[in-house]
């Protein structure tokens, strides 16, 4: 049999699902998730391999009208996606309607190979309200294939990993074919940490943060890791740190359990706060911090 293999890049509006579909199509959490809009900062690749396929799922940043030069950045990544897609998913929530998704639909519809729309979280509604969202991103996409799904709780998730995988073009594996991910575990790390900060922290923190891995160092008995929390004001440093330093222990507790899940290892996380006056408005940290 020829190995099939393809690019099969999602997009969406902040929030809704998008990075929740890469998970539950590759069986296993690679990307972050929350219930905070602005999650994925990055196009990040998610790899399903197969003995004959190779499905190459994109996660992108949610589409928004960029304001600061971080979500620039951001949308140059979901064009990025755009560009070499095989397949485009289009990701709508219940209740999001095409009236109110221009920014989503001006690119969408530049994109001209096959365009799937999925209709998530269908689980939050009932038979009516989603049968108009049917017909109304129907009449947006009168050409494409509209699905309804929940990411969340995997319904009709393994008919669209199959239907996928079927649209896959005749091709060699565009990775190794033993990689789930185009990044490395730094950035994992990374991310897991940035995960912690959109739950722990309130209102502009998390939007503030990033987070940078200095080193990571193996052993079989235990991972140690230091990383730095960036953020663009010393008052944001204060309250990451908190109250006779509490916030930062629950920060570093909470991320050091996750790590040690994704590591199945033993982690001594060693977590430092810094000041980089407006990181996320200057092209040259940006470029940096690898934005
Ligand atoms: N009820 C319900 N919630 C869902 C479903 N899929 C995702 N969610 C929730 O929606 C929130 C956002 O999910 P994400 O996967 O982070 O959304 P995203 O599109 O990647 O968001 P950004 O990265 O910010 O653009 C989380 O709280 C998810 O648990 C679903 O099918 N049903
Ligand atoms: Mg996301």
């Amino acid at each position: 049999m020829t190995h099939r293999a393809g690019y099969v890049n999602i997009i969406g509006r902040p929030n809704v699902g998008k990075s929740t579909l890469v998970n539950a199509l590759l069986g296993e959490k690679l990307v972050i998730v929350n219930p905070k809009a602005q999650t994925t900062r990055h196009r990040i690749i998610g790899i399903l391999n197969g003995d004959e396929y190779q499905l190459v799922l994109s996660d992108t940043p949610g589409i928004l009208e960029p304001v600061y030069k971080l979500q620039e950045s951001m949308m140059h990544a979901v064009d990025e996606a755009l560009r070499d897609a095989d397949v485009l998913i289009v990701m709508v929530e219940l209740g999001e309607t095409p009236d109110n998704s221009e920014e989503l639909l001006r690119r969408a519809r530049r994109f001209k190979g096959r365009t799937l729309v999925l209709i998530n979280k269908v689980d939050l509604g009932d038979e009516e309200r989603l049968n108009t969202a049917f017909d109304q991103w129907h009449d947006a996409f009168p050409d494409c294939t509209v699905l309804p799904i929940s990411a969340l709780h995997g319904l009709h998730v393994n008919e669209l990993r199959a239907k996928l995988i079927d649209l896959l073009p005749p091709h060699p594996p565009y990775f190794p074919k033993d990689e789930m991910s185009d990044r490395d575990m730094r950035f994992f790390i990374s991310e897991m940490i940035r995960e912690k900060i959109l739950s722990i922290y309130k209102q502009e923190i998390p939007y503030s943060a990033q987070v940078v891995v200095n080193s990571f160092e193996e052993s079989p008995e235990i991972v140690k890791i230091q990383a730095d929390v960036i953020v663009m004001r010393d008052s944001q440093k204060g309250i990451i740190i908190g109250k006779g330093g509490g916030a930062l222990r629950q920060l570093g507790t909470e991320a050091r359990k996750a790590i040690e899940k994704f590591v199945s290892n033993k982690v001594f996380l060693d977590l430092k706060v810094k000041v980089d006056e407006d990181w996320r408005g200057d092209d040259t940290k940006l470029r940096r911090y690898g934005y």
